[in-house]
């Protein structure tokens, strides 16, 4: 969806166009909302991210496939701006899709490097009861921000929009996903991408000459239990969030 300008000043989506947004991660699985975030505010999440993973890249080997990397963010400045952790605009479908009790408990970012290739189409979360085959309501999302413009030519994300988040989990994906329709997010960078944690995806090859960033987080209801590491956050940073924010991170780790 592209925000009118009142929409990015309010930091408020328009009533009716918020029901269509919850509608679209309702029913699709995932919606975009395009250039959220101010361009030079990008840039500058965008410089703080590649000093860092230049480090990253450094020091250790693509971890989610050859020449792509899955890196955890430090809880600092700019990425814990509250433009990024508790941005109003993200938070209203948010808040609409799992209640207003969510807590953010995954604060990451993927890279494909060129010479990245195809990842197996996935999912990102276990069934909550994979013996009965169930389909429930959305209990995660993610967030993601691209630092870059996704284009066709450097890796964008590739989703199976059209229901696969409702479809019961422990299938063969592999054999699956080419009967289903499946397209290419492409999205300015400071773009959010709001997508049903369940809906099939993958990582596609970066034929480009840069890095492809993307910030990554995950909202959840309060009760979901993940296998990631708790997100470590300074008690002085802590104290520094507004209310909403310190809601959001109060399960992880303080200290
Ligand atoms: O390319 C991306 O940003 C997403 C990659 C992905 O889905 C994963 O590593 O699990």
């Amino acid at each position: 969806m592209q925000l009118t300008a009142s929409e990015i000043q309010a930091g408020a989506l328009a009533p009716e166009r918020l029901a269509l947004a919850v509608q679209k991660v309702k029913a699709d699985g995932y919606v975009v909302l395009e250039h959220a975030l101010p361009p030079a505010f990008v840039a500058e999440l965008h410089a703080a991210f590649m000093e860092r993973f230049q480090k990253h890249l450094a020091a250790s080997d693509g971890n989610r496939g050859a020449n792509r990397y899955q890196m955890h963010l430090p809880f600092e400045k700019p990425f814990c701006d509250e433009r990024v952790i508790a941005n109003p605009l993200a938070l209203s479908v948010i808040d609409a899709v799992l209640g207003p009790k969510a807590v953010c408990h995954y604060f990451a970012s993927d890279t494909p490097m060129p010479g990245s290739d195809y990842q197996a189409v996935h999912s990102d979360i276990h069934a909550l009861f994979p013996e009965t085959g169930l389909t429930v309501p959305a209990y995660g999302l993610v967030l993601n921000i691209p630092l870059v413009d996704f284009r066709a030519d450097n890796g964008p994300v590739e989703i199976w929009p059209g229901g696969t988040h409702l479809i019961p989990m422990n299938l063969d994906l592999k054999a699956l996903a080419p009967e289903m329709r499946s397209e290419l997010c492409l999205m300015p960078a400071g773009s959010f991408l709001i997508r049903d944690l369940r809906m099939w995806h993958r990582g596609t090859p970066n034929r480009s000459t840069e890095p492809r960033p993307n910030m990554a987080m995950i909202y959840a209801r309060p009760w979901l239990r993940t296998e990631y590491p708790p997100i470590r956050i300074a008690p002085a940073a802590f104290e520094a969030l507004s209310p909403r924010a310190q809601e959001l991170f109060r399960h992880e780790k303080h200290a």
